[in-house]
């Protein structure tokens, strides 16, 4: 209803998001004006049947065509710093994302509106995001879960829900200005993107509009940038790899998780007091820790003590890609954490495997950098005892270690590991890259290189 008041609405990207938008508004009696800047966008076959074609502009965008539009509704993989786009901003043609036409939708239908719960942050954003739902959803909640995860979130509207588990990138949170969130996180922020924003502060400038409409702000104490700028110490809470006691704030209202040092092993707090032991729970690494925290911060906002989740979350497995078994040959462990596309991911997935590891560590790294500076990586790749580089930007993190192996293909990769490995080690596949260079996505990835494995054993 309230989209009545604009005449020519355009849908700018025609991938998921874009589709999921147009099915939206046809829905709703619109006629949209669809924008693609490549000549073949990838969802025009997939657009739904029209009683009369949709008008369609494919190739860079035409500021004629766009100043003649009343509202843009623009994907997230459209860079908003594209001059037309700038134009119609200055224009004062309202620009919006996904995540406020369904901030609209609600708003008309406030009564039957499901709480919404938003995760954001440089890693793990999936991980908590999948962990969150599976804890409400073994509560016997409806809820549906998607954004940057992979589900368009106007898909979600199709499902019979009252809580909506919400994975946000940064590129979606630069679009959002309405979006009402009952709870939600900055899980971290570290180096990422850096080919779409000037520096960490504009990128973290973006995670921060997550708390713009949120009741309570669940935030990282290592991380001073993933704290909250406007909202009352009252409504927050924190998590980190600490007790949760001592944080320097003083105040247990807000420092509710942490971890403890036990006897037999780390612990999960919370209030200060053991929770469960990490060697109880099947994902791994500190890392993971503080997702589960943040998963746990989250669900209580909603209704679910910690307690009441602890099934849950000692059961969960974790996503494919993201430090994930592959196989166990020969005592040879591989590892497939494809989903590390940047510095910030593959360090954790060094520092969490490490230990575990009585022989080699063998990591497997490169592809798309986006721009970021590979000596903040040097620590880590000092803690790996041979490195196998490929893809575009392999020379950049070879130049941080003495000697690195250069391969140009996974399968490749797979044999010069196999070659190197000893009983007792662990090959990871942790590229701090995307994989946009040699790959179509990281799954493809990942899925080639556990291919790559498997042939290589026969
Ligand atoms: N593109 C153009 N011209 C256009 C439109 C898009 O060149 O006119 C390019 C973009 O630069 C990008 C690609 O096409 O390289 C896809 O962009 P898109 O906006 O069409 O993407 P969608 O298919 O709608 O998918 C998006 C998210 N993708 C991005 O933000 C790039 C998906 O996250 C998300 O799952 C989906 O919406 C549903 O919400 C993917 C992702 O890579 C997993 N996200 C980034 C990340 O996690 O690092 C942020
Ligand atoms: P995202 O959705 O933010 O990309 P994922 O949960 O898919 O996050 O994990 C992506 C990568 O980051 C994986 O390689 C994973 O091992 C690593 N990771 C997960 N959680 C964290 C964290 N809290 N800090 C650092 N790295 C993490």
């Amino acid at each position: 209803a309230s989209l009545d008041k604009y005449q020519n609405i355009a849908v700018v990207g025609l991938g998921q998001t874009g589709l999921s938008v147009v099915r939206y508004l046809l829905s709703q009696g619109v006629q949209p004006v669809l924008f693609d800047t490549r000549e073949q966008p990838p969802g025009v076959a997939q657009l739904p049947p029209t009683p009369a074609p949709l008008e369609l502009h494919t190739g860079p965008l035409q500021v004629e065509h766009i100043l003649g539009m009343d509202l843009l509704i623009v994907s997230p993989g459209i860079d908003l710093r594209t001059p037309v786009l700038q134009l119609a901003a200055d224009a004062a043609i309202p620009i919006i994302g996904d995540m406020d036409l369904l901030a609209l939708h609600w708003a008309a239908a406030p009564d039957a509106a499901p709480v919404m719960l938003g995760i954001t942050g440089s890693n793990g954003k999936s991980t908590v995001t999948q962990l969150l739902h599976d804890i409400l959803a073994e509560q016997g909640m409806a809820v549906a879960m998607g954004g940057n995860i992979g589900i368009p979130v106007l898909d979600l509207l199709a499902q019979p829900a009252n809580i909506y588990v919400l994975e946000l990138s940064s590129f979606q949170l630069e679009l959002m200005q309405k979006l009402p969130l009952r709870g939600a996180t900055i899980l971290n922020v570290s180096d990422d993107h850096m080919d779409r924003y000037h520096s960490l502060h504009d990128y973290s400038h973006a995670k921060q509009r997550i708390y713009l409409n949120a009741d309570v702000a669940v935030w990282n104490r290592e991380q001073e940038l993933t704290a909250p700028v406007y909202i009352p110490p009252s409504r927050q809470r924190t998590f980190g790899a600490d007790t949760g006691l001592a944080d320097g704030i003083g105040d247990l209202t807000h420092a509710q998780f942490g971890l403890l040092r036990q006897a037999d092993g780390l612990w999960l707090a919370y209030q200060g007091k053991p929770l469960v032991a990490a060697h109880e729970l099947a994902l791994s690494g500190i890392h993971n820790l503080l997702n589960v925290q943040a998963a746990l911060a989250l669900a209580e906002l909603v209704g679910v003590k910690p307690t009441a989740a602890l099934a849950t979350v000692k059961q969960f497995r974790g996503l494919a890609h993201r430090c994930e078994l592959v196989a166990d040959q020969q005592g040879v462990r591989w590892v497939n954490d494809s989903k590390a596309t940047n510095i910030g991911a593959a360090e954790a997935a060094i520092q969490g495997l490490r230990a575990s590891v009585s022989g080699k560590l063998i990591l497997i790294a490169g592809g798309d950098g986006k721009g970021a500076d590979f000596s903040a990586f040097k620590p880590a790749l000092a803690q790996v005892d041979h490195l196998i580089v490929l893809g575009k930007d392999a020379e950049r993190i070879a130049q941080q270690v003495d000697h690195a192996e250069r391969v140009k293909d996974l399968t490749q990769a797979v044999a010069v590991a196999a070659s190197l490995a000893t009983p007792g080690s662990m090959v990871l596949l942790s590229p701090a890259c995307a994989s946009l260079d040699m790959f179509n996505n990281y799954q493809q990835r990942g899925d080639m290189f556990r291919a790559a494995v498997e042939a290589y054993y026969g």
